[in-house]
């Protein structure tokens, strides 16, 4: 893609101990795992966006990056693709602040005049990726709730389409007050 145009999401980054806490859990063999470096939870996808514009948003991510709480994973699920599973995700129990936080930044994106998918937002870490030809559902082997999940970081990020799924570079960020 173009350097002037770049496919961009905004991403809350987990801090450390969390990376680490997210590393160590059990996927399907057949899945294949997100590097530990690139674990994140997705706020608001935009899709193609030019680099004016996403300078622009870089530099408004401090005013929306205020303190967060602690939150919990709720359960692991994977989430169905068109003809098998695609993704393991942790699932994070139901929280305000996340919804706030992703309300927060759909006012940046509305003042930018920046496009926002209008997915509903369900707030997620995924852990691993299924190949295009895995068949079976494989069984998680623990159910995992109730572990602590702390970001330190809000991000823009690029997201470049590879031959082995997509690989995300942080584009900006501000750091979250403790
Ligand atoms: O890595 P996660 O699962 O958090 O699923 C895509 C990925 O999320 C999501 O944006 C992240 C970076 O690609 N994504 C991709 N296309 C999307 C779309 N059209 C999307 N989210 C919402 N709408």
């Amino acid at each position: 893609m173009d350097d002037d145009w770049q496919r961009c999401f905004i991403a809350l980054a987990p801090d450390a101990a969390t990376r680490e806490t997210l590393s160590g859990l059990p996927s399907p063999p057949v899945a294949r795992r997100v590097p530990v470096d690139q674990l994140h939870l997705t706020v608001a996808f935009l899709g193609t966006i030019s680099a004016c514009k996403g300078g622009l948003l870089g530099y408004s991510l401090s005013s929306v990056a205020e303190a967060l709480p602690v939150f919990r994973t709720e359960r692991i699920e994977h989430w169905p693709g068109p003809a098998h599973p695609r993704l393991t995700v942790a699932v994070l129990a139901k929280s305000d602040a996340l919804f706030a936080l992703a309300a927060r930044i759909r006012a940046v994106l509305e003042a930018l005049e920046l496009p926002m998918d209008d997915r509903a937002f369900r707030p997620h870490i995924t852990l691993a990726r299924f190949p295009r030809d895995a068949s079976a559902l494989c069984e998680l082997p623990v159910p995992v709730a109730g572990l602590s999940i702390r970001f330190d970081t809000l991000a823009l990020y690029s997201s470049t389409l590879a031959r082995h799924g997509a690989r995300y570079s942080e584009l900006a960020s501000a750091a979250l007050p403790d």
